[in-house]
């Protein structure tokens, strides 16, 4: 794999400081956020000192001023930029706005207050500390190893994580979970004899206003411990997380608190004492309270060992299943954390019927920028028209809150898509994923196309192109509808799946069609897709609330999109699109590939404005996304043909 020499800074070249770096700054107030601060100024000045521009920037402390803990105030005018805040984080963000706003941001225009919508906004990484058999070091990671851990051991030098810290902050992210929530042996240990190589990140993290959390076993009293159970209304293992806790907040007293995947792909979890996961949530969450912590309790919880023959057992249902009645039970320091969808982080799902299902219970929304189904970042998919989509879902109808509205009682998370790699994600245009996801994380309602430019202005400095205009288009034409063209090369009509078993990459109809782990499409000689209607299916479609239960209900009120996850139809069943659906599969299938050889092609025209080994890397990766692309189309197609039998109106090529 081609790559740069040094580091890529993403989306803070120094470029990018020019306007700040030229103009008289001052900075008032103290802390460590605020020393942060001023070396950034002193950088940016330091980058610029020979280009003096008139004016001035100021960046000032207002205890009396509305901007919450974390917003600022922004003013421009006669020369004078103004970011005025009432605690020191605001002040930080305003530095990041202000340098994003570039030239925009001297300019005189109307006094804007910026706050964040979530005050959570938060990464896990799926970290190991070792190097795992079969996932890896990084489970679902495609950019390389761990930026925490290497060889088993703590990096050394944590400069790549003050690096790392700093980019996430000026995209608005202000939380990270260091380890993976599958807790193996080795990583176990970081909550008691290993806590110092987490509070040795935690200070790299804590320059930029970031809380570091930790994922936890639910097993830990008996792994750790040595305690016969893990019980938690035992009193001896509610003292253990309580000892547990106060150590960890003894070396990190800023910590932000734990993140628990239980009962759930082998994890340990309260089912095994006959105790609810409201009883395993508020077992953690009584140990963090006196300290302020919160504990994130994940909603992923399904029988991963069922039998395929089995047609009653939906895994779809089973979030819902699980935790909407316990709704009410949760300590105010636990947060649910639900995937977006009730799946897994497919291509196109339904967004989570247990996102508005509880309303007494605090819920974080739980998206993937690591690309583990949407091309394992060898592919370009921008997901930000994704995720803007589910953030703007709104589950009880028109009159009801957005997604990103219910996510403020607990926050919006994402797994990371970063790792070692000199790209931070190795597919270069993989880090508008990261970047995007804190923007919508600070503002859900964000546009993607005015993301997207953001981060193109950011990334690729204006001034150092021959052409952005032609740059800026170019890459328009290779991320705006690259969701889209992933999807109509993979898995139809939100079915999913397909896709290899165990790493996920790349077509195989029916990888998992008779396998345990409840991700079936049930396609026959007649049709496909799998009912879950109430009125003949496994009534998954009822855990909606109106309008939904009854948009869903029926293949007339269905979406397209979603056909084939919420009904089984013959293939000659018309879409709203006015096609059939075996003709849909055929036409997307040859289009998304089409698109995808499109876009390579204009990446190519881009060569002269683009570094030569930012352009090369991409290059390479579009050769693979083309490769697997037609492999996906071929499978897919001849598969529906045998299946069907039923020739391609269109007359093309099929195997
Ligand atoms: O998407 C699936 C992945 C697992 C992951 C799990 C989860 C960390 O295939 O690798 O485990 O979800 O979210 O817990």
């Amino acid at each position: 794999m081609t790559g740069p020499n040094t580091i890529d800074p993403a989306w803070l070249p120094d470029a990018a400081l020019r306007g700040i770096g030229s103009r008289r700054v001052t900075v008032e107030g103290e802390g460590p956020l605020v020393d942060t601060l001023r070396a950034e100024v002193a950088h940016a000045q330091d980058k610029f000192a020979t280009s003096p521009t008139d004016g001035h920037v100021a960046f000032r402390l207002d205890a009396e001023a509305d901007t919450g803990p974390e917003g600022f105030t922004l003013t421009r005018s006669g020369g004078r930029t103004t970011v005025t805040a009432a605690a020191t984080a605001g002040l930080l963000y305003g530095y990041f706005q202000v340098v994003r706003l570039g030239a925009a941001a001297f300019t005189d225009a109307p006094e804007q207050t910026h706050r964040p919508a979530l005050s959570r906004r938060m990464l896990n990484h799926w970290d190991n500390i070792d190097v795992h058999p079969v996932m890896g070091q990084v489970e679902r990671g495609y950019a390389g190893g761990s930026l925490f851990w290497d060889d088993g051991r703590p990096r050394g030098d944590l400069g790549r994580v003050r690096a790392y810290a700093r980019l996430l902050a000026a995209c608005g992210i202000n939380a990270v979970c260091v380890n993976n929530v599958n807790v193996h042996a080795t990583e176990a240990r970081l909550l008691t004899d290993r806590i110092d190589e987490v509070a040795a990140i935690a200070t790299e993290f804590r320059a930029y206003g970031i809380s570091v959390h930790l994922s936890v076993s639910f097993a830990a009293p008996v792994v750790l411990g040595g305690l016969s159970t893990a019980d938690p209304l035992d009193d001896g293992v509610r003292d253990w997380w309580r000892t547990a806790a106060d150590r960890v907040y003894a070396h990190i007293p800023d910590f932000g608190g734990f993140v628990v995947k239980a009962d759930s792909e082998g994890q340990p979890g309260p089912f095994a004492y006959g105790r609810s996961h409201a009883d395993g949530a508020n077992l953690i969450a009584d140990a963090l309270a006196p300290h302020g912590g919160t504990v994130h309790w994940r909603a992923f919880v399904y029988n991963h060992t069922q039998d395929w023959r089995d047609r009653s057992t939906d895994r779809a249902r089973a979030a819902y299943d699980h935790f909407a009645p316990l709704d009410g039970r949760f300590r105010d320091n636990a947060v649910l954390q639900v995937k977006h969808g009730p799946m897994d982080f497919q291509t196109r799902e339904p967004v989570s019927p247990v996102i508005g299902a509880l309303p007494r219970t605090r819920v974080a929304v739980e998206l993937q920028a690591t690309q583990e189904y949407t091309g394992q970042q060898r592919h370009v998919c921008a997901l930000a028209p994704m995720w803007a989509e589910v953030l703007g879902f709104r589950p009880e109808g028109d009159d009801g809150p957005t997604v990103g509205g219910l996510a403020g009682s607990g926050g919006l998370v994402a797994v990371s898509n970063a790792g070692a790699d000199p790209y931070w994600t190795r597919h270069p245009l993989a880090q508008f994923n990261l970047y995007a996801f804190g923007r919508l994380a600070w503002q859900p309602d964000a546009k993607p196309q005015q993301l997207l430019d953001e981060w193109i202005e950011l990334t690729f400095d204006p001034e150092e192109t021959i052409d952005p205009e032609r740059l800026r288009s170019g890459l328009h034409a290779v991320l705006r509808d690259s969701w889209a063209t992933y999807e109509k090369y993979t898995a139809p009509l939100g079915v999913g799946f397909m896709v290899q078993p165990g790493h996920h990459y790349g077509p195989s109809v029916d990888g998992y069609e008779y396998s345990p782990w409840g991700t079936y499409h049930f396609a026959d000689r007649d049709g496909i897709g799998v009912d879950r209607s109430r009125a003949t299916g496994t009534g998954y479609a009822a855990q909606y609330s109106k309008p939904w239960s009854q948009t869903y209900e029926t293949p007339e009120s269905c979406p397209d999109e979603l056909l084939l996850f919420f009904h089984h139809v013959p293939y000659g069943h018309v879409l709203h699109s006015g096609t059939t659906v075996i003709q849909h599969i055929y036409d997307t299938h040859f289009e998304g590939v089409e698109e995808a050889e499109a876009a390579q092609r204009v990446w190519a025209s881009l060569a002269d404005l683009v570094a030569p080994a930012r352009h090369a890397r991409v290059a390479e990766l579009y050769e693979e996304q083309l490769n697997s692309a037609r492999e996906w189309r071929d499978h897919v197609n001849s598969y529906f043909l045998r299946k069907s039998g039923i020739p391609d109106a269109g007359g093309r090529r099929i195997h």
